[in-house]
């Protein structure tokens, strides 16, 4: 696209919505502004580097075998770099501890140290990304049953205890590395399939599990530490530990970061409507941006109404800087880079989306009761000229205009994936 073109169709959409009263300038600097954490297990089917096999064990699973995928650090970092430059802002990036290089030696979960990060770190600081981190408590034999952190065998347990204390040094290290706190993401998939009698006891053991995991102060400016609910995973259909309350409750009482995650939760709700609830009694709160259908609950993120909702309500409440926003999909049947860009340019278009919106003007609708003015207006915004601030915004950032990036995305598809 010519950026003549971009520039005067940009000319046009800031005076359209100056209008609203509406600054567009001020909301595309406002949006440069809003990392985003990408996440490092869209590149390869959540394999990791732990295990050359990649999966194993279950508690996730990817579907599909497109070509091309990330083996090694050095191709996810290189595949990751490649969709970075195809996105405008400046991002985080988002690794599980399976992603450890060891140099070939096996080095047990519990046992996994920052040196084993050093390559990423460096990496990050070359690339200026901030680092967000993961205890891995899946594809492992010791989460075989089923059962991490709330296994009623206690040398399992304790196990994953260790796992997730080291992650926490290992997030430290990160943020200390690189000056912008590291949120450290704790999700487990313990549960049941079936009908399950005492729902009690692995809640009791989870919550006791997690209060020695966290006893460890850590500087919140290196670390954060999140928790992740999950309604119902494959094989855990009845019953899961770490159900929504139970973090809910966790994180309020022991002031950690609740992680929302779009795909865990029932079909119709969503968690655009959470957060002006939970940002009442917790400081922070991590997003796992997703897109459910049916069971699934990772799927591409593209541009919905619970998107489009989800970034809304993150600017209405004035929550920008307290809501640390991250991506979490896997599709193994599309190109993977093209995954990464569609779903970060999705979240940060809506973004912008949310930046442009009037809200005063909304708000005093709502507030006289004028909800007949309420709805006509929010539909009126829907067809106003968002995509050509979009466009200049990613001129201005340097990046692709429009799908102009997916020429790119084939051309190293051509050059480099298809001869992995
Ligand atoms: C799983 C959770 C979790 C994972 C990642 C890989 O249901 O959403 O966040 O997707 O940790
Ligand atoms: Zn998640």
């Amino acid at each position: 696209m010519d950026s003549t073109t971009v520039e005067k169709a940009y000319e046009l959409a800031r005076e359209r919505y100056a209008a609203l009263g509406v600054d567009t300038d001020k909301a595309i600097d406002r949006l440069a502004k809003i990392p985003i954490s990408m996440h490092c297990w869209q590149g390869d089917d959540v394999g990791g580097f732990e295990n050359p096999a990649g999966l194993t064990g279950g508690g996730i699973l990817a579907t599909g075998n497109y070509g091309g995928k990330a083996r090694t650090p050095d191709e996810l970092r290189s595949d990751a770099r490649k969709a970075l430059s195809l996105i405008p802002g400046r991002h985080r990036f988002n690794l599980h501890a399976i992603y450890l290089e060891t140099d070939g030696q096996g080095v047990e979960r519990d046992r996994i140290e920052p040196r084993h990060f050093q390559g990423w770190i460096d990496w990050a600081k070359a690339n200026r990304l901030g680092l967000d981190f993961n205890p891995t408590f899946f594809s492992h034999p010791k989460a075989a049953d089923g059962l991490t952190l709330s296994h009623p065998d206690a040398s399992i347990r304790k196990f994953w205890i260790e796992h997730a204390k080291a992650c926490r040094r290992i997030g430290e290290a990160m943020g200390k590395a690189l000056g912008t706190p590291c949120v450290t993401n704790v999700w487990i998939p313990d549960g049941f399939k079936d009908i399950t009698v005492d729902r009690l006891a692995p809640r009791r053991r989870l919550w006791e599990a997690l209060d020695e995991v966290f006893a460890e102060p850590l500087d919140p400016a290196c670390n954060l530490d999140a928790v992740e609910s999950k309604l119902f995973g494959i094989g855990s259909e009845t019953y899961v530990v770490g159900s929504h309350e139970f973090y809910l409750g966790y994180a309020c009482q022991r002031r950690k970061l609740l992680c929302l995650d779009a795909g865990h939760f029932h079909p119709t709700e969503t968690i655009a409507d959470k957060l002006s609830s939970v940002m009442l009694y917790l400081d922070e709160v991590l997003l796992h941006v997703s897109r459910g259908i049916r069971w699934d609950s990772d799927h591409v993120v593209v541009t919905t109404d619970d998107l489009r909702a989800i970034a809304e309500e993150i600017v209405r409440g004035g929550f920008i800087e307290r809501v640390h926003i991250g991506l979490d999909f896997f599709d193994a049947t599309i190109n993977r880079i093209a995954a990464w860009v569609i779903g970060m340019r999705a979240m940060s278009a809506a973004l912008l989306a949310a930046l442009l919106e009037p809200t005063d003007q909304l708000r005093t609708l709502e507030l006289e009761g004028d909800f007949t003015g309420r709805l006509a207006t929010i539909e009126s915004l829907k067809t106003l000229p968002l995509g050509s601030v979009w466009d200049y915004y990613c001129l201005k950032q340097g990046v692709p205009v429009g799908v102009e990036w997916l020429a790119e995305v084939r051309r190293y598809e051509a050059d480099v994936l298809a001869k992995r």
